[in-house]
């Protein structure tokens, strides 16, 4: 096991560069959605990209977007034509498409996969379950008690995230990588959800650490 995770270095021949400019990038969705994902890793990339204001409300429901997106839900992206939705699978995609962030051995490229599987299966349900139930849903909405146990849910993985992101910088060694950058855009609200990270410092410092980075930064300005 290698100690460090190579990630390729971008270098741009003037032809590549070239093809670039003509790779037309959509992304569709809202930055205040998991829209969000994409636009900080096209961010990260350094793509130009176009972000097609499709909204969660009826943006998905219209046949138009129904028919790149037959789940009607955001993110989309259309890449020259190839069209891709998911946005884990989509943010996994484009990094290693675009070099940076990608790691290089198969190893490494195993535990992004692995971070991000992770985070769908034992974050974000109840993530998104405490937040709705603290902050989106209107007050006479909302279940404590739903939220509560989805605090008491969200232990368990921190404590691990916690573990991992102590002796380490980040999740795959010392470089930020896609894994990174799946695991704490699915992280982004725990704030506003009020999730107690006092047990896990490790944890707090290292998801502050990547949403102040500048693409994440840039890409919340699409709000
Ligand atoms: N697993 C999908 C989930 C996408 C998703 O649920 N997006 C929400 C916005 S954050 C959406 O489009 N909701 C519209 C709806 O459910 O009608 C992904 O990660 O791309």
């Amino acid at each position: 096991m290698p100690l460090r995770t190579a990630v390729k270095s971008r270098a741009i021949s003037a032809a590549s560069f070239k093809m670039e400019l003509a790779m037309a990038l959509k992304i569709y969705g809202v930055a205040l959605s998991r829209a969000y994902r994409t636009l900080w890793v096209a961010e990260e990339l350094g793509l130009s990209y176009e972000l097609v204001e499709t909204t969660f409300t009826s943006g998905v429901h219209t046949p138009e977007y129904l028919t790149i997106n037959p789940n009607g839900r955001i993110p989309t992206i259309d890449e020259d034509g190839f069209i891709l939705w998911e946005s884990l699978a989509i943010n996994l995609y484009l990094a290693k498409k675009h070099g940076t962030l990608y790691p290089t051995d198969l190893e490494g490229e195993a535990r992004a996969w692995q971070w991000s599987f992770w985070g769908t299966a034992e974050v974000e349900r109840p993530a998104i379950t405490a937040l709705f139930n603290r902050v989106v849903l209107p007050e006479d909405k909302r279940d404590p008690l739903a939220a509560e146990a989805a605090q008491k849910a969200l232990t368990a993985p921190l404590k691990v995230l916690d573990g991992v992101v102590g002796p380490k910088r980040y999740l795959l060694g010392d470089q930020f990588t896609v894994a990174d950058l799946n695991v704490a855009a699915i992280l982004r609200n725990a704030h506003h959800a009020r999730i107690d990270f006092t047990p896990f410092p490790n944890a707090r410092t290292w998801l502050r650490t990547c949403h102040d980075r500048p693409a994440a930064q840039k890409a919340r300005q699409r709000e």
